[in-house]
């Protein structure tokens, strides 16, 4: 038999809250997935996570759920990704509902840097219970990673992805881009139906008119939010032909004044007369609150995100194009300029013809 240390104990039901809180991802946004687990003499009460934006806070699911089956949760432990609010929302406080229950002990994984969410931790010390923060908290950080990098940085959290060949090129000669990269597409649906919005330019849209929805994935998925970039208002003229505006809500970022008529009728549309990339980002979470987006391309576009890039996603093809289009051939650096990326992730396609790196920017740790 093994035998646990109580540390190692107190990490398995975080790191189940964790596991679970990644049911709510893509489904809360802006809100953080938030994962609750409740434990007493060693055994698991209940567990509940955030399903959806506006629904039950983790740890009102969790606590509803036992309490619903006739479960006594008095003098048990929580378990809990985030700090419990203490504001009323669109759901009353946590904090008020953890204390009424008698729950004993609460592990926090992180503090809530919200402001409008108030200081749980505290409050539910004053109220007798045993509050034990920074259990995990990288992990959580991780989990909630959208959520607090808009929240203390007020611009979302930033998602560079592309399709290269072996020489760095997003499309050939011809401008033909289809299909560089095929077996991994399935990771490039879950990338959009996590993030709350995609980032495209004008060139983009018209060249390779995407539909920038969620397809390929067996559970279902929130579609995106579309972002087009079209400095001069290219995209209006043949706005009835494009698939980015046959779905949900469009924002175009462009220097034209757009007049009614030429929205020909088509609903969901918002323009922000506003170009710089870090204006366009402040705007994004300030009027909008998204708090991450996945920008697609094309070149320009990811020479211009990629000093706020957070992560990339680059999908390499085996292929070799020579003259073509350069993934950041819009930057000019030289060989000592620092690339501020380490590798988080890699992973080699089922034939062997393609692979996915995926890059975190170095300051993030
Ligand atoms: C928690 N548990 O599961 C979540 C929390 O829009 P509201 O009223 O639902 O409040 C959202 C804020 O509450 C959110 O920005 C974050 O600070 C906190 N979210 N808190 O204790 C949860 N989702
Ligand atoms: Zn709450």
């Amino acid at each position: 038999m093994i035998f646990l240390n109580e540390d190692k104990v107190h990490e398995r039901f975080m790191k189940l809250a964790i596991v679970i809180a990644k049911k709510g991802i893509g489904f809360v946004n802006p809100n953080p997935p938030v994962g609750a687990v409740i434990v007493k003499d060693g055994k698991i009460l209940s567990m509940g996570y955030h399903k959806y934006y506006g629904g039950y806070h983790a740890e009102r699911d969790a606590i509803l759920s036992a309490l619903n089956a006739g479960i006594d949760i008095s003098g048990s432990t929580m378990y809990v990704t985030l700090e419990p609010c203490d504001h009323y929302g669109k759901t009353p406080p946590c904090t008020d509902l953890i204390i009424q229950s008698g729950i004993k002990e609460v592990y926090i994984a992180c503090t809530d840097p919200n402001p409008i969410s108030g200081n749980g931790a505290e409050k539910l010390r004053k109220n007798g219970v045993d509050v034990h923060i920074g259990l995990l908290e990288e992990e959580a950080r991780e989990l909630a990673k959208f959520f607090f990098k808009s929240v203390e940085t007020g611009i979302p959290y930033v998602t560079l992805k592309y399709a290269a060949t072996l020489d760095g090129k997003i499309a050939d000669v011809n401008g033909n881009s289809k299909w560089i990269t095929d077996e991994l597409r399935k990771v490039v649906h879950k990338l959009r139906s996590e993030h709350m919005a995609v980032l495209v330019g004008a060139g983009t849209v018209i060249k390779d008119n995407p539909t920038l929805n969620v397809r390929f994935l067996k559970s279902k998925k929130r579609n995106p939010i579309k972002v087009v970039l079209d400095k001069r208002g290219v995209i209006f003229e043949k706005i009835k032909d494009l698939n980015v505006f046959q779905g949900e809500k469009v924002i175009v970022f462009t220097e034209k004044q757009v007049s009614a008529p030429e929205l020909n009728g088509v609903n969901g549309v918002k323009i922000f007369n506003v170009l710089e990339p870090i204006e366009i980002l402040k705007t994004l979470y300030k009027e909008e609150r998204v708090d991450s987006v996945l920008v697609e391309g094309g070149s320009e576009i990811f020479s211009q995100f990629l000093p706020f890039a957070d992560e990339i996603y680059g999908f390499y093809g085996l292929k070799a194009l020579g003259k073509g289009k350069g993934i950041f051939e819009n930057i000019v650096n030289f060989i000592d300029s620092p690339f501020d990326f380490s590798i988080k992730h890699f992973k080699v396609s089922k034939n062997k013809k393609e692979f996915l790196v995926v890059m975190k920017r170095c300051s993030q740790g």
